[in-house]
């Protein structure tokens, strides 16, 4: 398995997005797995397709050889952090991490100063030296150091509670990350200090190749309850019926009642770029799980346009990124 991955081979990550696969990858999607989707608010469905588009171009970028280092895409995931979107405020600190675009896009709308932050352009967010993964704008963190968030989320949730009651720290963790020691001293310290801390975990299955069975004693939900943390499952992909069954859940979190919200979800496409060690046919049952396929199959009028649109655009933004100078990044600065 190399590396890299062509362009062919990033648009069959989704199958729906492209319409087909490339010869060698899974396959199309199965027919959308699911209930049906509900018709979702312009302004939703467009940051889905940024997202997306975003997504799918640095896959692109990649196969063609114009980025460097590393990336992990959150296909599949992305209506994560839309559906939490308006429930956090400026206010609120939110701690992101190796598979963190969705949740910087979902938080700024940003997608220049992303890219230029990824290619080292111009306009970069933290000067072209954080990368996909090493983001810091505002009240906005992101760290590839798995675990490392959630002990800092908490040390932001306690100065939040005493210098700005009704603030919280929202951290996103995958399901791999409660292999790590520290998630355990935070939520302890959550639970017995009365942090507003929101602890989003993206449970897509899998920690790079390894199973969530295979890794993971119990259960999530277990090991909230084993602290006394109230736990939310969160089965449906669709951001209309995520929300509201959230927003009163993230509220309490604002006075001091810890949350850990799991949203079941799946990853389209490979752990970084060519990784995907998965079987086929499992890869073909993620992507039927697929928001955007179930949205183009439940709501073609909708989703098309919006789509034609939003892929354009993210199109000439990577060109005018593109033609950017190199950032430059000076720690005097
Ligand atoms: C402390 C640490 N150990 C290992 C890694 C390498 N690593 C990066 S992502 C990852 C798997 C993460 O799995 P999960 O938490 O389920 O998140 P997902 O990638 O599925 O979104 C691993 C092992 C790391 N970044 N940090
Ligand atoms: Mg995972």
């Amino acid at each position: 398995m190399t590396e890299t991955m062509t362009g062919a081979a990033a648009e069959a990550v989704t199958g729906a997005a492209a319409g087909s696969a490339a010869p060698g990858t899974a396959g199309p999607a199965e027919a959308p797995a699911g209930p049906a989707l509900s018709r979702l608010a312009d302004d939703d469905l467009d940051l889905l397709l940024l997202i997306r588009h975003f997504e799918l171009t640095l896959l692109r970028l990649y196969g063609r050889g114009e980025l460097n280092g590393t990336t992990h895409t959150c296909l599949g995931q992305e209506y994560v952090p839309v559906a939490l979107r308006p429930l956090l405020g400026p206010g609120d600190f939110v701690l992101s991490n190796h598979r963190g675009h969705g949740h910087y896009l979902a938080r700024f709308g940003d997608a220049h100063g992303l890219l230029a932050e990824i290619m080292g352009r111009e306009g970069a967010v933290c000067g072209g030296v954080g990368g996909s993964q090493h983001i810091h704008r505002d009240r906005y963190l992101s760290t590839g150091v798995q675990g490392e968030s959630l002990p800092v989320a908490a040390g932001v949730a306690l100065h939040l509670r005493r210098a700005e009651p009704g603030a919280l720290a929202c951290v996103y963790i995958g399901d791999g990350t409660w292999g790590e020691g520290a998630v355990y001293e935070a939520l302890n310290l959550a639970a017995l200090w009365d942090l507003p801390l929101l602890v989003v975990v993206e449970n897509n299955g899998i920690a790079q190749s390894t199973p969530t069975g295979a890794h993971l004693a119990g259960s999530i939900a277990g090991r909230a309850a084993a602290f006394g943390i109230d736990h939310h499952p969160v089965v449906s992909a669709d951001v209309n019926e995520i929300r509201p069954a959230l927003a009163p859940l993230v509220a309490r979190v604002r006075e001091g009642r810890p949350l850990v919200a799991e949203f079941r979800t799946h990853r389209l496409g490979p752990h970084s770029k060519g990784d995907d060690t998965r079987p086929p046919a499992q890869v073909r049952a993620a992507r039927a799980h697929d928001w955007y396929a179930r949205y183009a199959h439940d709501h073609p009028g909708h989703l098309h346009p919006a789509d034609e649109r939003v892929r354009a655009r993210v199109e000439e933004i990577a060109a005018e990124v593109a033609a950017r100078p190199p950032s430059r990044w000076s720690p005097c600065a």
